[in-house]
């Protein structure tokens, strides 16, 4: 997108795209200016630091992070910005994201994050629950969002079930 985003996606992994596209697509959707960027908290420590230094400073109000194994991304990131930092737990080892879930909601007191589901429908309501945020100040998106809520609400009452 080429306006200013307002959303953060970050991800330790390319390999963590494939979960992280669910929560792009809704942001989307909505039309909520975002920017993804892959950023690893212990492979790439600087760069991930200067970059929410940057980003928060340029807008970004709301941060998705999502991460697998011992994912410690959301909670670096929380240290660093006040900005609410959504975590997106991610099943990328044996222990199919239990571990990330635990690492990631298991927080110390102080610094929070906001954990999710673990995999794509985490990612996705860690969208939702972004624009929810955004929609606060924002009625054109608090619409648009009401919009969403209530297509879904008639998809699953047109179902049809087999004969
Ligand atoms: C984590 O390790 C990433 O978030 C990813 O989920 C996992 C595996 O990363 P790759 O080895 O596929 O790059 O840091």
């Amino acid at each position: 997108m080429s306006q200013q985003p307002l959303v953060g996606v970050v991800m330790g992994s390319k390999s963590d795209y494939e979960v992280l596209s669910a929560a792009v697509e809704i942001l989307q959707t909505l039309g909520i200016p975002h920017e993804a960027r892959v950023l690893s908290a212990h492979r790439t420590p600087d760069q991930l630091f200067e970059w929410v230094e940057e980003a928060t400073a340029e807008g970004v109000r709301v941060i998705i992070a999502g991460a697998g194994g011992a994912a410690h991304l959301a909670g670096v990131i929380a240290a660093k910005t006040l900005v609410p930092v959504l975590a997106v737990p991610i099943a990328a080892t044996p222990l199919n994201g239990l571990d990330a879930l635990l690492s990631m909601v298991q927080m110390p007191k102080g610094v929070p994050v906001a954990t999710l589901a673990i995999g794509k429908p985490g990612a996705a309501n860690a969208a939702l629950f972004a624009a929810e945020i955004l929609a606060l100040n924002d009625k054109a998106l608090y619409e648009r969002l009401k919009a969403w809520r209530a297509a879904r609400a008639k998809e699953v009452l047109e179902s049809k079930l087999p004969e």
